[in-house]
């Protein structure tokens, strides 16, 4: 019959095809050939129409036994070149032990935190408590509980981005002072540090940020006199610049401090000379302080009467660049990691002489 004589050509010549197939697209190219809808063996079924009634069954299931014997040669085959892919390409990709192995990058303290930490280390070593406040906060605590009331002009002092007409970003550290002093129901001692992020209208420029950190020192206890503000900022200024720095402290006005002082230190690069740090000065300015103002006592629940204390604002990013010599704030904040790179392995230039 020559329908079953070309339909066991068709069958010997596929699986010997699938055999000789040496990789997928070889294999998809004889699956078309020999099964696809223009295919030989979809062509066999062509020749149905041209044969009696009776012989239709039979022929129609030989024609799907050898469509599936080729289907399931294909499978195999397929099955055989997918290991042999493998096994090659896992071959190719042995992992060579001996092979050097690559760098890893490690990194540094940022410069800012490397500071905070320094004054943070040598406060706690003083007996100080960290305290963090809130980033968002209350007009009432960043102003009007640090004896700065709605209309106060000193509120100029320190341009602030509001979020509401209650609420903002705060300006500075001080209103922790103030919450903490409330929770303290009246009774010291009190002797913390808080650092943390601050937020200002200023235009940046080379010293100046719209965000920036600061520190704020709080010791509250009876007793507590000008000389013991002085002596401790001494200690800073000798930790931060080197044990031969002496400060000098400049009237001021704080409303929250009364008196209150803008403290130097004389200049660590030309020791009192005059240079291009100090600019010319000897002295270089970095922070604000006073005695704590009687009315932030009373405000808080303190009697005023049997407590005072000393308060202090420092910026750390301006003793940042001071310390490593960086001319411009906005490093801190770009995260260029040139400038990030050259931190590895600076050694504080301070002693900490406590
Ligand atoms: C204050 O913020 C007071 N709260 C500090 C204080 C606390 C005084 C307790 C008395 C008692 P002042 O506005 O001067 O003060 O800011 C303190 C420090 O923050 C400055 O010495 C400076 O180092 C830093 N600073 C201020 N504005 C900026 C800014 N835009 N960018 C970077 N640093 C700044």
């Amino acid at each position: 019959m020559v329908q079953t004589d070309e339909m066991t050509t068709i069958k010997q010549d596929a699986l010997e095809a699938v055999e000789k197939a040496q990789d997928a697209q070889a294999l998809q190219a004889v699956k078309v050939q020999y099964l696809g809808k223009k295919g030989l063996v979809t062509g066999l079924m062509k020749h149905m129409k041209d044969l009696p009634k009776e012989e239709k069954p039979a022929y129609g299931q030989k024609v799907n036994e050898v469509r599936q014997a080729i289907e399931a040669a294909i499978e195999t085959r397929q099955v055989t070149l997918n290991e042999a892919a493998l096994n090659e390409q896992l071959a190719q990709e042995s992992i060579d032990v001996t092979l050097p192995g690559r760098a890893v990058a490690n990194g540094a303290a940022h410069p800012l935190t490397r500071t905070i930490e320094e004054i943070e280390d040598l406060f706690l070593g003083l007996g100080y408590e960290i305290v963090t406040g809130y980033e968002v906060e209350q007009d009432y605590y960043n102003f009007e509980a640090l004896n700065l009331p709605k209309s106060h002009p000193a509120r100029d002092m320190q341009d602030s981005f509001y979020i509401t007409e209650d609420i903002l970003m705060r300006t500075h550290t001080s209103p922790v002072q103030a919450r903490t002093l409330e929770q303290r129901n009246g009774k010291g001692p009190v002797k913390i540090i808080c650092p943390g992020k601050v937020y200002r209208r200023d235009s940046d420029d080379a010293t100046h940020s719209h965000q920036f950190t600061q520190i704020e020192g709080l010791v509250v206890d009876e007793n507590i006199k000008m000389s013991d503000l002085k002596g401790t900022l001494e200690l800073l200024a000798k930790s931060l610049f080197g044990a031969d720095r002496e400060i000098r402290l400049r009237p001021s006005y704080f409303p929250f401090t009364e008196p209150s002082v803008e403290v130097d230190v004389s200049c660590f690069k030309c020791k009192g000379k005059g240079c291009n740090v100090c600019k010319q000065t000897g002295w270089i300015e970095i922070l604000g302080a006073g005695m704590v103002h009687p009315n932030v006592l009373e405000m808080a629940g303190f009697d005023s009467k049997k407590y005072s204390g000393f308060a202090f604002g420092m910026g750390p990013d301006r003793i940042a660049m001071l310390k490593y010599g960086i001319e411009d704030i906005r490093h801190f904040y770009t995260n260029d990691v040139r400038f990030l790179n050259q931190f590895k392995g600076v050694e504080d230039r301070g002693e900490t002489t406590c």
